[in-house]
């Protein structure tokens, strides 16, 4: 079967970890007809947690694609982790889908994990947002709170489609306003099924079917009149209004149910099948090299072109290329072009996947979401398009890594095939990453989280049996100097045969942090010949690369050569370059060297509650706090400098501050020089370092 853009739906399921997205959408799926039973998460079997890893631990770590037909629409889900650990998996669902459906807990209303999502919502891709207010069979199921928790954290015009028919214990099943009908919850195993509305429901079926009224009325102008001259709507309208509203993020339609039970859940395919926007007419961005940016509609009758949002490997299939189809038709065996990769890709079968089950199609549509296998170049992030007009589509903007740890293979032996897995994951994982410090002689890993690089510790020592030993990063420290001085340094060897014979000299002087090195020569009179300028210059380079004080890398001096003696036999470049590196570490020793500490711009969002706690911290970590800001949903958003040196494990204690609640984001701001005590610990420490690898 194909589809055209705008029979095609494409909705990224979100939420606090465990609000029950994945069941949710087991259900849809089974009510939809694409799979005989819903599994629950305790049997592991779930379409969506399809990994080992997930079934184990019972909570989503990847995003999963499927799709299910309803009313001749193809409903396109990406089901996304609730962990903050793994939201480089929602962003990418974020880039691919019109639409997010908000799961949120009727005993919890939103949580800080949905708070943040939110958040990341306004600021990236602005889908259209639907909530769909889960478990209102929980024993503290509280729905009208709920409803007032999320006006008054995100002051958003929230309307009810449907409303549950009791609640918690005595939840039974829900009211669709938009129908006029009840659906009560289904027997075990059973899909929903329209009935009358029970009499004892249906004053407040008006009083909601009033507030959704006013709320599609505000969605249109066109939908406005009507109100105004009728003072009532047409279903027919009140879809427009809505529709309307909803496409301009103006109004938050909400559906409610126990994914459990399978209930409200033919409601919500209803209505993301009828009034969620599609694809067709939406606009895409492409990114030209200049940096402007040109705007491309969505459409079918255009020359084909997509975007890879995922990248995963599949132990039978091989890579798999998540694709968005952004315009024409992309069909069996089309030849395409990487611009990136500068490579021709040919597009083999084309696939949508149910889970882990490729399904083949015929054809995929503007506007589509499937999966390309084997293409040979393409990494996330990719255009694909015609070679005749090569284009880049918008690229997805990666989060900082957050949480860092040094690690090596327990065995030597197995350091290549450690280093070879962990460069396996990152492509597949863009939140994760490896580094080699050549300055620390260290590999890296970094995540967003503890869990995060746990889980693919787990993998290294289960899946591959690599044993590996982490710590702590080092610290980047960089030395530089306090004051002006000067000195002068000859190098001289003669031993039979030719020579060597430099001399410098140099005055140092401290500049702005950040400027790293200005090198000047104020010889007159050619004291020392030009062609040796370069050797000094190297020499000077490589002396900066271990300072006098801890070993650490010199920064932000300026080296003035204003004096030398050159020999007319015995010098050369290598004898200049010897002479100055000699004479800077004279120099720096005279200069007043200090140590420099990388400082990190750190964002904590924490609930009002922690608030106190966490600022406390941040003081005894050493941290200036610049700022602090209520940014609504009763969360507080903390601007602060903190020294990277206090980070290394704030990861894991803010989470214990803040009962898990809390997050944060980090980048590297400046370095800034320390003294006392802590400087005598790491140059103690360096030392320490030095000494113990001389005797390995
Ligand atoms: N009582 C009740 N429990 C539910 C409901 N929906 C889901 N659950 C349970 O909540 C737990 C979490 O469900 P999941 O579907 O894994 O939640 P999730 O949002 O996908 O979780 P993550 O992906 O790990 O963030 C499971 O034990 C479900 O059985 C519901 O409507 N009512
Ligand atoms: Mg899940």
């Amino acid at each position: 079967m194909s589809y055209s853009t705008d029979s095609i739906k494409n909705t990224v399921i979100i939420g606090h970890v465990s609000t029950g997205k994945t069941t949710l959408l087991e259900n849809l799926l089974f009510t939809g007809g694409k799979i005989a039973k819903a599994e629950t998460i305790d049997s592991g079997k779930t379409v969506s947690d399809y990994t080992e890893e997930e079934a184990e631990r019972k909570i989503s770590i990847h995003s999963s694609l499927s799709n299910v037909e309803w009313n001749n629409k193809k409903l396109n889900f990406i089901d996304t982790p609730g962990s903050g650990d793994f939201f480089g998996e929602v962003i990418l669902g974020f880039r691919a889908c019109q639409t997010a459906l908000v799961v949120v807990g009727c005993d919890t209303g939103a949580q800080i994990e949905t708070i943040k999502l939110w958040r990341n919502l306004d600021k990236r891709d602005k889908p259209s947002k639907v909530v769909f207010i889960n478990k209102c069979n929980k024993e503290r199921a509280d729905f009208k709170a709920t409803l007032e928790d999320l006006k008054k954290r995100f002051q958003k015009t929230f309307v009810p489609v449907t409303i549950p028919i009791g609640i918690g214990a005595e939840y039974k099943g829900i009211v669709n306003l938009l129908e006029g009908k009840a659906y009560l919850k289904p027997e075990s195993g059973k899909k929903e099924e329209a009935s009358e509305i029970p009499a004892d429901m249906l004053k407040e079926f008006e009083e909601y079917k009033a507030i959704m009224m006013e709320a599609a009325a505000e969605g249109d102008d066109s939908v406005t009149e009507k109100y105004l001259e009728n003072g009532t709507l047409t279903t027919e309208e009140i879809i427009l209004g809505l529709t309307a509203g909803l496409n301009s993020n103006k109004i938050i339609p909400v559906l409610c149910g126990t994914a459990t039970e399978n209930s409200g859940v033919a409601s919500l395919l209803n209505f993301i099948e009828s009034i969620a926007p599609s694809p067709s007419g939406k606009k895409e961005f492409i990114r030209n090299e200049d940096g402007t940016k040109e705007e491309v509609i969505m459409d079918s009758a255009a020359s084909p072109s997509l975007f890879v949002f995922k990248t995963s490997i599949d132990q039978f299939s091989g890579k798999l290329s998540f694709i968005k189809v952004i315009t024409g038709v992309i069909k069996p065996d089309t030849e395409l072009y990487n611009p990136h990769e500068r490579k021709k890709e040919k597009v083999g079968k084309v696939f949508t996947i149910l889970g882990k089950k490729l399904e083949e199609v015929k054809e995929l549509s503007a506007g589509d979401i499937g999966i390309a296998v084997k293409l040979p170049a393409a990494a996330t992030n990719d255009t694909l398009c015609t070679p005749d007009n090569p284009i880049t589509y918008r690229t997805m903007k990666i989060p900082h890594p957050i949480y860092s740890l040094s690690v090596t293979a327990e065995s030597k032996k197995e350091e290549d095939k450690l280093n070879l897995f962990l460069h396996k994951v990152a492509e597949e994982d863009l939140t994760f990453q490896i580094k080699f410090n050549n300055e620390t002689k260290e590999s890296i890993i970094s995540g967003m989280g503890e869990l995060h690089i746990n889980m693919i510790l787990d993998k290294l020592k289960d899946k591959q049996k690599i044993a590996v030993l982490t710590k702590p990063p080092q610290v980047a420290y960089r030395e530089t100097i306090t004051k002006k001085a000067a000195d002068s340094y000859r190098h001289k060897k003669q031993s039979g045969g030719s020579g060597q014979f430099g001399e410098v000299h140099f005055e140092v002087s401290p500049i702005e942090r950040g400027k790293y090195l200005s090198f000047i020569n104020t010889i007159k009179g050619g004291a020392v010949s030009k062609g040796y300028i370069p050797g000094i210059e190297k020499g000077i380079a490589e002396g900066m690369q271990e300072g006098v004080l801890a070993g650490y890398p010199v920064v932000d001096i300026e080296v003035n050569l204003f004096d030398g003696k050159e020999h007319a036999v015995d010098s050369n470049e290598i004898s200049f370059k010897l002479a100055a590196k000699g004479c800077l570490k004279a120099v720096l020793e005279k200069a007043g060297p200090t140590l420099l500490e990388p400082i990190m711009k750190l964002t904590v969002y924490s609930d009002d509650q922690y608030i106190g706690d966490v600022l406390s911290d941040l003081s005894s970590r050493r941290g200036k706090v610049l700022g602090q800001d209520s940014i609504g949903g009763g969360i507080q958003e903390i601007k602060a400098e903190v020294p990277e040196a206090e980070l290394l494990k704030y990861a894991i204690d803010l989470k214990s501050i803040t009962s898990g609640t809390g997050a944060f984001e980090v980048e590297f701001d400046h370095y800034s020089a320390i003294s006392g005590k802590i400087a005598e610990t790491v140059i103690a420490e360096a030392k320490a370092r030095k000494a113990a690898a001389a005797t390995e």
